[in-house]
């Protein structure tokens, strides 16, 4: 962003059950546009976290024989725990259930009580836990089943506080036209502006029966609706991340907010209208993803069609899924996930094109020139200016957060450079004392292309970008974008193979 700083933030994930590879897949994204950002030189804070409380929470404890708390702190674990093994780089993970995001959350709801936004109220309507929430008699699915988690609804009735979202309608409509790119895609934006034109009903925002949840402060008969509760994450975290320090001044609003469009409407219609209504500034984008499927039908927790990513990360290394779910899944489109598809990328492209051409690279430059790569000659004008290009149209997509076109413009430049190893043959041209200058450009300029193509992958494959960069002799902490420049590495730099990069799985298993 212009002002130099960066927050971005990922949806925090119910403790109802185990993490699947649709919430890696949104931590994942997140991860690689904090790391361009950050590769940009700009001032990152990413946040994920858990969202802990409500009717939902306490149901899926029950079952399973806990209290909530259990539940919520061995659950909680497991999403700290899968943020660490896809080496996703947040700043802080944020708990609803944190003491201080309970009384920030508290003294929000106070103030939209005392300003007049919240009354009390009653209600009837078909209510789903799953969603936690409730949906218009028209909208539910044949034999009265949610339109989300074909499970049947409940007819739920009770007083409670009710917040005037209705009175938000003309304000959304204004901010939707005034600023037409906030919600991403264009399709998403549709939705939203027309779920507002269509009018808005005033939003419970406490629970009678729920007790697993943030007491009402001036009614702590109720607890506070869970998406309200949740929302409030995105700001109530910059109060306590970083202890002693008030970060709201830094980084209020989030640059860029992901999702899927299950939570459209909770993130592009109650929560700007709660922002408007707590007089606070609004986040400047919301990008809505699709869904990861699987067998055709969305990954879900609740569905239990799932897929578990630790055994994939275990066989395959991070980097692998990384790379697989940002080339595979269109940012905004759906996508499937299949074994076979993750199989097939990881060694037709991972393996036997990116690790092979390290591999080749570092033992050429080992074997014809005693493992020090030469200085430039200056002849490769071509394939600097594809490196420029590379590095050019892959800012320019990551920018317009289309990930998987700016990953393309990257395997281009790592195509590009096993056609440039095959052209020249390097061990042809060692054969003659005659073409040494040819070899010395050949092994220069394949080296080089080879380090601005890790610098320009690291958001998506980190480790291995450093192994990449390590491996030619380079600083693999140099990861800036502007490192990534013809020519910026350093020079004569002595090469040397680690481990196999991307290895053979079946050979791994062996
Ligand atoms: O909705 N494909 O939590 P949640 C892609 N706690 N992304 C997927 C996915 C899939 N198959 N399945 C899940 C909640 N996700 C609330 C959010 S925020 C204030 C509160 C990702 O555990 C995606 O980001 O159901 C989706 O929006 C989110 O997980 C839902 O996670």
């Amino acid at each position: 962003m212009a002002d130099g700083r960066f927050y971005l933030t990922t949806p925090i994930y119910y403790v109802n059950a185990d993490p699947h590879i649709g919430h890696a897949y949104t931590t994942i994204m997140a991860d690689i546009i904090a790391r361009h950002h950050r590769q940009l030189g700009e001032d990152v804070f990413f946040l994920t976290g858990t969202d802990e409380h409500g009717a939902k929470i306490a149901t899926s404890a029950e079952r399973e024989g806990r209290t909530p708390r259990e539940q919520a702190d061995m659950l909680s674990a497991r999403f700290r725990a899968l943020g660490g093994v896809l080496d996703a780089t947040n700043d802080f993970f944020i708990r609803t259930t944190d003491a201080e995001h309970e009384a920030e959350v508290q003294s929000v709801l106070s103030a939209l009580h005392d300003s007049g936004d919240i009354y009390k109220g009653s209600y009837g309507g078909w209510y789903c836990a799953a969603s936690e929430a409730f949906y218009p008699e028209p909208e539910l699915l044949p034999g009265r089943l949610c339109p989300v988690h074909k499970t049947p609804v409940e007819w739920v009735e009770e007083e409670n506080w009710f917040f005037r979202l209705s009175a938000y309608r003309e304000r959304l409509l204004a901010h939707y036209d005034a600023n037409p790119g906030w919600v991403l895609p264009q399709a998403r934006f549709n939705e939203a502006r027309r779920m507002i034109e269509l009018g808005l009903e005033d939003l419970s925002v406490s629970r009678a029966q729920v007790e697993w949840g943030v007491p009402v402060p001036w009614d702590p008969e109720q607890t506070i609706y869970v998406w309200i509760d949740a929302l409030l994450n995105y700001r109530t975290a910059l109060g306590y991340a970083r202890p002693g320090e008030d970060m709201v001044e830094r980084y209020w609003p989030p640059d860029l907010q992901l999702m899927a469009k299950d939570i459209l409407k909770f993130h592009a219609v109650i929560w700007p209208a709660m922002l408007m209504a707590a007089g606070l500034e609004l986040p400047r984008r919301l990008m809505i993803h699709g869904y990861v499927l699987k067998g055709g039908e969305k990954m879900s927790k609740t569905t239990g069609n799932v897929v578990d990513p630790f055994p994939f990360i275990e066989r395959y290394g991070i980097d692998a899924l990384r790379y697989y779910l940002a080339r595979e899944v269109r940012f905004g489109e759906d996508g499937t996930f299949t074994a076979e598809g993750f199989d097939a990328r990881y060694s037709g492209e991972l393996a036997n094109e990116l690790g092979n051409l390290l591999n080749r690279v570092v033992s050429m430059i080992g074997r014809y020139r005693g493992g020090v790569v030469p200085a430039d000659p200056g002849g490769d004008a071509d394939v600097a200016a594809d490196v420029a290009a590379a590095a050019e149209g892959c800012a320019a997509n990551f920018a317009a957060l289309d990930l998987s076109r700016g990953v393309e413009d990257v395997w281009r430049l790592v195509q590009r450079l096993n056609r440039l190893v095959e052209q020249r043959a390097p061990w042809t041209l060692a054969k003659d004392p005659a073409r040494a200058g040819e070899l010395d450009q050949t092994l220069f300029s394949l080296a080089e292309g080879l380090r601005a193509a890790a610098i320009m992958l690291w958001p998506v494959i980190p480790g291995s970008a450093e192994r990449i960069l390590a491996s030619l002799g380079q600083d693999p902490a140099a990861t800036a974008l502007a490192g990534a420049a013809w020519g910026a590495g350093a020079a004569e730099a002595t090469v040397s193979l680690a481990d196999q990069l991307f290895p053979r799985v079946e050979e791994e298993a062996a």
